[in-house]
C-alpha cells in the first residue's frame, strides 16, 4: 500500500527526507568527472577526431584516453590514405587509430567511404561503369578490412550543393552515376558490414534550410523505400559566421522522426570564454532533448592541431588545459564541474595576483609598478586592472598593453603572457595628478 507522505508518521516522514538527501549527496560524489564517462550517464557517446601523428605525443593520448569514448580517424581513412591506387589498399595509419580507439574500449566512427574531396585522381577519370565497380570495390575493401570494428560508417559525405538549391553536388560519383550513387553505396555497405551503422554525414544542414531539406527529403524517401540508411551526421563547424542555429535542436528532431539515430560529427565552433562555451552548451542540450542523437563528436583534441587552428574552436587549448567551453560541455552533460574552475586540468587552480608600488613621484606626476605573480600553476596569460582617480591620468604604460573603458585601464602582456608557477613580472605607468596625488585603485589579476 502506498501512503500519501502527509499521513505518515513525523518519524517516517523525517526518514524519508534523510535518504533522499543522502542519495543526492552519493549521487553528486560519483558524478561523472570526464566527457566519455558524463556523456555515457546520460546514455550517449562523446568523441573526439584522432590524427594517428600525434598517437606519440603522451599529452594528446592522455587526453584523449581520459576523456572520450569514441574516435574518428580525421584524415586516415579517405580514399586517397586508403587506396592510392586501383585496388592498392593501404590500413597503416588508419589501423593505428582504430586498434588504439579499440583497445581502451572507445568506439570507431569510420570517415568516410564516398566523397568528392581527398579523392585520388585515378577516381575521377574512369568512365560510368568503371567508375561504379570501384565504388563497390572501395567500400567493400574498407569496411571488408574493418568488419565488426566500427560503430557507424559515414557511407556518403557532402553530396548536396550549399545554397538554396537543394541539389546535388557535382562530382564524378554525382555527375557520371547519377542520383542513385548514394543508394547504391548504402546497399553495398549494408551487405559489406551488417553491423555497422550507415550513415549520410553534412555540414550547413545543421538548421532547417534548402540543403537540410534536401537531405531529409532523400532519408525519407530512403526510409520509405528500404533503401539501408541508420544515421544522419551533423557535422556543426561553427563560427561567427555560421552559428548553432536557432533551430538546431527541431532539425536534429525531424530526423529523428524519420526514424534514424541523428550524430553530432564534427562539432568544433571558434571563439573563447563564456560565449564560446554557452555556443557548445546549446549544441550539448539540443543533442540531449533528443531522444535518437546518440552521441557527439569534437573534430580534434586540441586546438593546436585543429583544422582551423586560428579560430581555437575545441575543447582543450594548445597546452591540453581544459578551456571554459570543457567546464560547459561537463556540466551540460551532467558531469561534475571542475573544483579548481575553467583552464585547469585538475592541478592547482590557474591564479596570480598584482601588487603596487609608487616608483617615482614629482610635483605634477608619478610612476606606478604592478607586479604579477602567478599562483601555484603555471599561467598562459593574464590581465589586470588599474583604475586612477579623477582628475588624475594615464600618460603612458611599458611592459604591458592597455585597453580603456571609462576610468578603468586594462593591462594585458604586451608579448608572452607565460609565467612559471610562482614567478613574476612588471608593468609600469606614468600618471598625470591634475592637483591629485591620491593611489590608483589596482583591480584583481585574472589568469588563465
Ligand atoms: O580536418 C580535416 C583536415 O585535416 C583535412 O585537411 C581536410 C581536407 O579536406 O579535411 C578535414 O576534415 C573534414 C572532414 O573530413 C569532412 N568535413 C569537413 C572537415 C573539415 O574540413
Amino acid at each position: 500500500m502506498t501512503m500519501p507522505l502527509r499521513r505518515l508518521p513525523r518519524t517516517a516522514a523525517a526518514t524519508l527526507v534523510t535518504l533522499a538527501a543522502l542519495t543526492t549527496a552519493a549521487h553528486s560524489a560519483v558524478a561523472a568527472d570526464t566527457l566519455g564517462s558524463a556523456a555515457a550517464g546520460q546514455g550517449r557517446y562523446f568523441g573526439t577526431a584522432v590524427a594517428a601523428n600525434h598517437l606519440g605525443e603522451a599529452d594528446y593520448t592522455a587526453t584523449l584516453d581520459r576523456e572520450f569514448t569514441s574516435a574518428t580517424p580525421e584524415n586516415e581513412m579517405k580514399w586517397d590514405a586508403t587506396e592510392p591506387g586501383r585496388g592498392t589498399f593501404t590500413f597503416g595509419a588508419a589501423d593505428r587509430v582504430v586498434d588504439h580507439a579499440r583497445s581502451r574500449g572507445a568506439d570507431v566512427r569510420g570517415h568516410t567511404l564516398v566523397w568528392h574531396s581527398q579523392l585520388p585522381s585515378w577516381v575521377g577519370a574512369l568512365g560510368a561503369p568503371d567508375l561504379r565497380a570501384a565504388m563497390n570495390t572501395h567500400i567493400n575493401g574498407l569496411m571488408g578490412h574493418y568488419k565488426g570494428q566500427i560503430h557507424s560508417w559515414d557511407v556518403v559525405n557532402e553530396a548536396f550543393q550549399d545554397g538554396g538549391s537543394g541539389a546535388r553536388r557535382s562530382s564524378p560519383f554525382q555527375d557520371r552515376l547519377g542520383d542513385g550513387f548514394i543508394e547504391e553505396a548504402f546497399r553495398t555497405a549494408r551487405a559489406a558490414d551488417p553491423a555497422a551503422k550507415l550513415c549520410y554525414n553534412d555540414y550547413n544542414t545543421d538548421g532547417v534550410n534548402a540543403k537540410s531539406n534536401a537531405v531529409h527529403a532523400m532519408v525519407k524517401d530512403f526510409k520509405s523505400r528500404g533503401v539501408p540508411i541508420d544515421c544522419v551526421g551533423f557535422q556543426s563547424h561553427f563560427n561567427s559566421a555560421s552559428p548553432v542555429p536557432a533551430d538546431y535542436r527541431q532539425n536534429l528532431q525531424r530526423f529523428a522522426d524519420l526514424g534514424v539515430d541523428v550524430q553530432i560529427t564534427e562539432l568544433d565552433i571558434e571563439g573563447s570564454g563564456s560565449a564560446q562555451a554557452a555556443a557548445y552548451t546549446r549544441v550539448v542540450e539540443a543533442c540531449l532533448a533528443v531522444a535518437r542523437c546518440t552521441g557527439i563528436t569534437v573534430w580534434g583534441v586540441t586546438d593546436k592541431y585543429s583544422w582551423r587552428s586560428g579560430g581555437t574552436p575545441l575543447l582543450f587549448d594548445g597546452d591540453y588545459r581544459k578551456k571554459p567551453a570543457y567546464d560547459a560541455v561537463l556540466a551540460a552533460l551532467g558531469g561534475s564541474g571542475d573544483p579548481d574552475g575553467p583552464g585547469d586540468p585538475g592541478g592547482p587552480a590557474v591564479t596570480c595576483t598584482a601588487a603596487y608600488t609608487r616608483t617615482a613621484d614629482w610635483s605634477s606626476g608619478y610612476n606606478g609598478q604592478v607586479t604579477i605573480t602567478a599562483g601555484a600553476a603555471p599561467v598562459s596569460s593574464w590581465t589586470a586592472t588599474v583604475t586612477v582617480p579623477a582628475p588624475q591620468s594615464v600618460s603612458s604604460v611599458w611592459n604591458g598593453t592597455p585597453s580603456r573603458a571609462g576610468d578603468v585601464m586594462t593591462v594585458r602582456p604586451s608579448w608572452n603572457g607565460t609565467l612559471a608557477a610562482g614567478t613574476s613580472t612588471t608593468f609600469g605607468f606614468t600618471v598625470v595628478k591634475n592637483g591629485s596625488s591620491a593611489a590608483p585603485t589596482v583591480g584583481g589579476c585574472t589568469a588563465s
